[in-house]
């Protein structure tokens, strides 16, 4: 059996509970083979040479790990420069949040360069090869400039945006070309992939040969959706955690009276934080049954701090809380509670469990693993509600969420009012179908998926 090497930015360590989903799926897959992960080390060496990352080499049970360290000006152009700089906020539709700098390229070019040299000297001729994610959009081409032949597959986590949105990023034409070097390339969702299928058709003149086949630069790419799913089965166990049921029973004991509304994600613009705060603020406004009792629990974990956008939201965030409080807040209730720090993973599903609702409302996201999550974990005899943005890319696949549009802000506030008020036959009959769905299409299901089509028929 070939050896799967998986390459993304960071690497977790798939035996640490900790690791999530994603790291436990691909490293069971990694696992089963033996297999190579490569990645980041997580480390920034001051004053290094650029393009000189030292690699360290290391095991995780079966799986070997092999991790390259960035330089401090590595780490400016091609992590928080290029990648979240520019890569991020212009696939996430956020034009004006994106900085073009020219310098940053060269970084982000250089860095997949010295991952590419760094990976080959330890490739087998029969690995299959799983990249991941917009930090490596060039590193299949990188990788077969210096003579590799072995199956190379990219998964793109987050979305894809329109042609033109795209064609705004100076280096959309190499960056588009450079994935043609793939075999396969996995899209989290239909819109993305036909996004995709409209940039190479107009852009590139590509030969589209059919939904999934594109031919162009004399190279052959196959295309498909996929969309990520999560360990339906290792979330509800940690569910049974002793440290998860602490939670739910702290939850349930303390908002006894209260109806918990719960939004969990990291501090970023794309997961449309601003505006959920904004209808839950016309929420008590425009149904006021709901003062004393409706509180919104937001955790929003620390990320990215050093990008100026995120410092900004992160003010935004503190400012808008602080006033609906203010405003709304009594003796004994507060309406929001807002938490800027990381929650340990054993307690979020007692969390999502305590919840009679769940605000997952990004303005743009290639999947939300966050919505499925909740679900996994609900009673179903007496599940919460999921209210889903119509923009995460799971609308696709979870149809029973009550999906809104997050920019519309008074019908937010009032499908969140709707969410409350849902009768226990309609929450059990939602839930039942998004169960089925998130249980039919897991992580498994994806990783299973994903590797099928990479060592399917070669495109040619
Ligand atoms: C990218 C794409 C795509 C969040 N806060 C805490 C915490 N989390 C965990 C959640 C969930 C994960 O982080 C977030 O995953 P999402 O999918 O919601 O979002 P991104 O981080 O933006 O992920 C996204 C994903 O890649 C996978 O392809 O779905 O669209 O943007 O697992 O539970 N975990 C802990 N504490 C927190 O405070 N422990």
């Amino acid at each position: 059996m070939s050896r799967l090497v998986v390459v993304s930015n960071r690497i977790g360590d798939p035996r640490k509970p900790s690791a999530g989903g994603l790291a436990v799926a691909l490293g069971q897959a990694l696992q089963s083979t033996g297999g190579l992960w490569f990645g980041w080390s997580g480390k920034v060496v001051e004053g290094g040479t650029p393009g000189e990352g030292e690699l360290h080499l290391g095991h995780a049970g079966r799986v070997q790990l092999a991790t390259v360290d960035l330089c401090s000006e590595d780490h400016r152009s091609y992590y928080l420069g290029y990648s979240n700089g520019v890569l991020w906020p212009v696939f996430h539709y956020r034009l004006d949040l994106a900085d073009f700098d020219a310098g940053f390229v060269g970084g982000y070019r250089r860095v997949n360069q010295m991952f590419a040299h760094r990976l080959a000297n330890l490739l087998r001729p029969d690995d299959i090869i799983w990249v991941h994610d917009y930090h490596l959009i060039p590193l299949a081409a990188e990788l077969r400039a210096m003579g590799c032949r072995q199956r190379i597959g990219f998964f793109l986590h987050i979305p894809l945006p329109p042609p033109l949105i795209l064609a705004a990023i100076p280096e959309h034409d190499w960056l588009m070309r450079s994935l043609f070097a793939y075999d396969l390339v996995g899209f989290q969702s239909q819109a993305d992939l036909a996004h995709f299928s409209r940039y190479v058709g107009h852009e590139v003149a590509a030969d589209v040969v059919d939904d999934h086949t594109f031919r162009a630069f004399g190279m052959t790419l196959r295309a498909q959706a996929l969309p990520i799913g999560i360990d339906v089965d290792e979330f509800s166990a940690l569910s049974r955690s002793r440290e998860s049921q602490d939670m739910f029973r702290q939850m349930r004991l303390e908002y006894a009276r209260r109806r918990l509304l719960l939004g969990v994600e990291r501090l970023d613009y794309s997961k449309g934080l601003p505006q959920r705060l904004r209808a839950f603020r016309q929420l008590l406004q425009n149904y006021p049954e709901n003062i004393g009792s409706a509180t919104l629990i937001q955790i929003a974990s620390p990320s990215r701090e050093s990008v100026d956008a995120y410092a900004n939201l992160r003010q935004e965030l503190e400012s808008l809380s602080g006033a609906i409080n203010g405003d709304f807040g009594e003796l004994d209730w507060m309406p929001v509670r807002y938490i800027h720090r990381n929650v340990a993973r054993r307690r979020l599903p007692g969390l999502y469990q305590a919840a009679r609702v769940a605000l997952v409302t990004p303005l743009r996201d290639g999947m939300n693993l966050v919505a499925k999550e909740f679900v996994a974990v609900q009673d179903p005899g007496d599940p919460g509600v999921l209210v889903l943005s119509r923009f995460a890319g799971a609308a696709e696949q979870l149809a029973e969420a009550l999906q809104v549009n997050p920019y519309d802000i008074s019908r937010t506030a009032e499908t969140m009012q709707r969410a409350l008020q849902m009768t226990q036959p309609e929450r059990q009959e939602r839930h039942q179908a998004l169960l089925r769905r998130i249980r039919e299409q897991d992580v498994h299901w994806w990783c299973q998926g994903f590797l099928d089509a990479l060592v399917g028929p070669a495109a040619g």
